[in-house]
């Protein structure tokens, strides 16, 4: 008998034990690799594989992870090129393809990325058909459309990323303004992850206190004080990133992990997140965009219906009409 018979006096099946909190990466480029350690650092998750088409670097990824294991919670961390390592997810979250170079938007990716989703959601879907997708490969919103379309599963448990990150960057800006933590700063970026993202200035808030109460032009052009250019910089974020260091990880990376545990946590916590939006604010085009919504176990259960000003809601149409528009023009 081998040292591990005689250590242990067997007693149960072990191939029987499975967590129920499986999370597959998709693509370990850098926001892939940033969401699996943000996962595997914040203790979301307790078992984790990765997919990618570089069998090297896949390899290599999943071994420095493994080396950290005594410093993290004893994840479970498996890779391969092959889909079926993804069995049984209940989370897949989807960052394969091409990224943005320098000034090129997210909107220029969507054939590329639409042929990516092709060749693997539907077979995700077959492995794990009770999970959850999560997609983060640009352009976003019509990613998650076509990620929809493709998988046949539920609209609920088919969601983007969408602004949850915008949003981040958001508060993270107005918050240094006004020298609070982040998370004490109230605001949310609606509408598509990207150019089009709309700022809902007139429900900006600390402590309840909005913004708009003390100064009524906060986040318009005629504002002295400027509050717009917040937004600005959230739209500009992406760019100026990737223009210093060639691609954004880090944040992207922290708001998978932020989604991932609302949803294995099943806690109800609204995020903005990029969901079917047809019916919702007067919207007639079936497309995603981002809305707060309540996330727990069965993805996006409810939609929070914000009470927009007449412009917010124009340029939530104006999203949509955009994202209607770019979704005539892909094959899949
Ligand atoms: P990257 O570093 O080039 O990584 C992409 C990875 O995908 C690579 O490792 C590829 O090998 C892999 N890949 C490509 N095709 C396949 C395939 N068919 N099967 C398996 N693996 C594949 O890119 P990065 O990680 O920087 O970005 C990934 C995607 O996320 C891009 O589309 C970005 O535009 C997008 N982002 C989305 C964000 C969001 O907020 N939604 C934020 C940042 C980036």
């Amino acid at each position: 008998a081998n040292l591990k018979a005689q250590m242990f006096q067997c007693v149960a099946d072990e191939s029987a034990c499975k967590g129920n909190n499986k999370v597959t990466v998709v693509g370990i480029g850098a926001v892939g690799m940033a969401a699996a350690f943000s996962i595997l650092a914040q203790n979301v998750s307790s078992e984790i594989a990765l997919i990618d088409m570089f069998e090297n670097k896949l390899k290599g990824e999943m071994m420095d992870l493994q080396h950290g294991s005594n410093f993290l919670k004893n994840a479970k961390i498996t890779s391969s090129t092959d889909l079926s390592i993804s069995a049984g997810s209940r989370l897949i979250i989807i960052t394969a393809g091409v990224r943005q170079k320098e000034g090129e938007s997210r909107l220029d990716l969507v054939q590329r990325n639409t042929d990516v989703l092709k060749g693997m959601v539907p077979k995700l879907v077959e492995y794990s058909p009770d999970t959850t997708l999560l997609i983060v490969s640009n352009p976003c919103d019509i990613l998650t459309y076509v990620a929809w379309k493709l998988s046949g599963l539920p609209k609920n448990r088919v969601i983007g990323s969408g602004t949850n990150l915008d949003s981040s960057r958001f508060r993270f800006l107005l918050a240094q303004r006004l020298n609070v933590g982040p998370t004490s700063m109230h605001g949310w970026i609606i509408g598509e992850h990207g150019d089009s993202s709309v700022p809902v200035w007139s429900g900006v808030n600390i402590a309840g206190i909005r913004l708009r109460e003390i100064n009524p032009q906060a986040g318009q052009d005629n504002d002295p004080e400027n509050w717009s250019q917040c937004h600005k910089d959230v739209v500009n974020a992406a760019y100026e990133v990737i223009k210093l260091k060639g691609y954004t990880s880090w944040a992207i990376g922290l708001s998978c992990a932020d989604l991932a545990s609302a949803i294995f946590t099943n806690s109800n916590t609204v995020k903005a997140v990029s969901t079917l939006v047809k019916g919702i604010h007067g919207i007639d085009k079936e497309v995603f965009l981002s809305l707060p919504c309540v996330l727990n176990s069965n993805g996006v259960t409810s939609i929070v219906k914000q009470q927009l000003s007449a412009d917010e809601l124009a340029k939530l149409h104006a999203s949509a009409d955009l994202m209607d528009q770019v979704q005539r023009g892909i094959t899949f």
